[in-house]
This record gives structure tokens, C-alpha cells and sequence, in this order.
């Protein structure tokens, strides 16, 4: 099978892009943009076929439990390396960056410890409870977000706080041709719209039409409905420091959105976060869609 077709551990997921990166050097290069806590790497695949573009920045698990993200990261890479021919357009469009294990060690926790670990691994000062929720740690909003140490959305002792983020930050920055960002996280088959957005209309309505367009182009794929919304009309809470939050308000990064893969509940459920394998090959073609989308508006 495919490596976007199963589970990878971490080293697996690192050995598919260092093969990827041998297999096609004139197309591909490994940037590792920094590391997490605990030493790993925090690995990007930049694939591009010529300088002077403007590019996409995909992120996946950075909550570590979301396990169905990376996959559609792999297929995404797959389908630009090894179908070279019918993808030379999207490659002499633009360039694309994949981060597809954006929280390393909550990722390796995840297959070791617990399922459903969600964040970093981090040790909190005088806490039993470990970790902050990495996408809680940006600079957006931080300041109002959740400062208990033990919950699942603790947004940490500072803004970047945690290695992983702050790395991801910089990077962006100092890349001014990522004029993309798409956040990859699961459940409940939403597009999320960036929040500052809300208060512009024109922004707002530009933002949308191209959510539109993805949330057709998955739609086309296998009759599967995604939602169009703001992370509050989809959640019953408010995120803040989020990272696409943070890309759209402060890093100036046009478009920028979250999309949460499936299942399509709603209501919170552990179970939703655990896929089976056999539905990766209909997701990973619905966000394969969905990602072509996305870059058609770069
Ligand atoms: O809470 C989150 O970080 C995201 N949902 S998840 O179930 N994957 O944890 C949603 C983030 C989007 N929220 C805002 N921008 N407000
Ligand atoms: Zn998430």
C-alpha cells in the first residue's frame, strides 16, 4: 500500500520525506525549521521546480492525536512526485512547503502512551500536567486563552513558549513567498474562516469564495459535505493563538484557513479522532482535491 494509505509512526513519516527528497532532488528539498522539546526534528518538504513563486504552507499534527492529517500530506506529496507529468502545472504555478508532523513529540506519545494525547510534551513549572496546546500558543489572541496547566487547550507559560511554534513562526516569516496557509486538523469536516476576517466584509467575501471553491471541488470527489465557517459557529468555544490565526492577522498571509477533516461529527467524541485505515484512500483524494483548490487562488 501507499504510505498515505496506512498509519506512519514518526520515523516512518521522516524516512518517506528523506526518500522523496533522494528520489527527486531537482524538485525536492528537507528544511528542518527547527526542533520540538524533546530533539526531534521539525521536518518541511519544499517541493518547487524553479524560483520567483509564490507558495502554499500545509501543517498537520500539531495536535498529536489527529492522526488522519498527515496521511493527506503524504498522498499530496505522492501525487506532485510521482505523477510529475499531469501535475507539472501545479508545480510551475507554485511552490509548496509540507510540514506534516508539525508536534513531534505529542505525535510520538500518541503511538507509545496515550491515543488521544493532543499536546506538546513539555513539562509545566510546579505542575504534574504536562504539555500546552500548540495551537493555542501563537500570537493572536494569546493573552485571552486558557492558562490551566492540565487542560487540553492550555496556551502555555508565554507566547511561544513551545519550540515547535515559535520555529513554525520565524519560518513564515522569513519566507515572504508563502502566501498560503492551511492548519490540518481533524474532526468535523470544516473550512475554517481566519477570525480578524469577520469584522471585513471585503476580506471576509474573498476569503469565502475560496472556501467555495474547495468545499466544491471535495464535494465533486464523493458527494462528501464540508461546512464553511467560522471556528466559533463550528466550536463551542473560542480558539485563541492559533496559528492560522496568527498567519492571517499578523504574519499578512491573505488566505489562510483551518480545515478539519473528517468524521463529520460534531459532538465531541474521542472515538472521532481515531479513522479507520480503510478511509484514508476517500479522504486523502477529497483533500487532494481540496489542496489543488486552494492553489489555484495563489
Ligand atoms: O481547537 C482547535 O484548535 C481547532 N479544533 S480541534 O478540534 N482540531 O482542536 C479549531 C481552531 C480554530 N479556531 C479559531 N480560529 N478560533
Ligand atoms: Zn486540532
Amino acid at each position: 500500500s501507499l504510505p498515505s494509505e496506512r498509519y506512519l509512526n514518526f520515523d516512518e513519516i521522516m524516512e518517506y520525506i528523506e526518500l522523496v527528497a533522494t528520489t527527486h532532488p531537482e524538485i525536492a528539498t528537507i528544511i528542518d525549521i527547527g526542533s520540538s522539546w524533546e530533539g526531534r526534528p521539525l521536518r518541511v518538504l519544499k517541493l518547487s521546480n524553479g524560483p520567483g513563486k509564490e507558495a502554499i504552507f500545509l501543517e498537520s499534527l500539531i495536535h498529536a492525536n489527529e492522526w488522519v492529517g498527515p496521511p493527506t500530506i503524504l498522498h499530496a506529496i505522492h501525487e506532485l512526485t510521482s505523477n510529475l507529468l499531469e501535475n507539472q502545472a501545479l508545480l510551475d504555478a507554485n511552490d509548496w512547503y509540507f510540514l506534516p508532523v508539525a508536534n513531534p513529540d505529542g505525535y510520538v506519545f500518541s503511538w507509545t502512551e496515550d491515543r488521544i494525547w493532543r499536546k506538546t510534551r513539555r513539562p509545566n513549572n510546579d505542575s504534574d500536567c504536562v504539555g500546552t496546546d500548540p495551537n493555542r500558543n501563537f500570537d493572536y489572541k494569546w493573552e485571552d486563552g486558557n492558562s490551566d496547566m492540565c487542560s487540553g487547550s492550555y496556551h502555555g507559560s508565554r507566547l511561544y513558549s513551545e519550540p515547535e511554534c515559535e520555529a513554525i513562526a520565524k519560518f513564515i516569516l522569513d519566507h515572504k513567498e508563502i502566501t498560503f496557509y492551511l492548519a490540518v486538523h481533524s474532526y468535523g469536516q470544516f473550512i475554517l474562516l481566519p477570525w480578524e476576517a469577520e469584522n471585513h466584509q471585503h476580506e471576509h467575501n474573498a476569503l469565502k469564495s475560496v472556501a467555495e471553491d474547495a468545499f466544491q471541488a471535495i464535494a465533486a470527489v464523493n458527494g462528501t459535505q464540508y461546512k464553511v465557517r467560522y471556528a466559533h459557529e463550528a466550536f463551542p468555544y473560542f480558539a485563541h493563538g492559533t496559528s492560522y490565526d496568527w498567519a492571517y492577522a499578523k504574519a499578512g498571509i491573505r488566505l489562510s484557513y483551518t480545515m478539519e477533516l473528517p468524521p463529520g461529527d460534531e459532538k465531541y467524541d474521542r472515538q472521532n479522532l481515531i479513522v479507520d485505515s480503510k478511509q484514508l484512500p476517500l479522504i486523502n483524494a477529497e483533500c487532494w482535491e481540496a489542496y489543488k483548490a486552494f492553489v489555484l487562488h495563489l
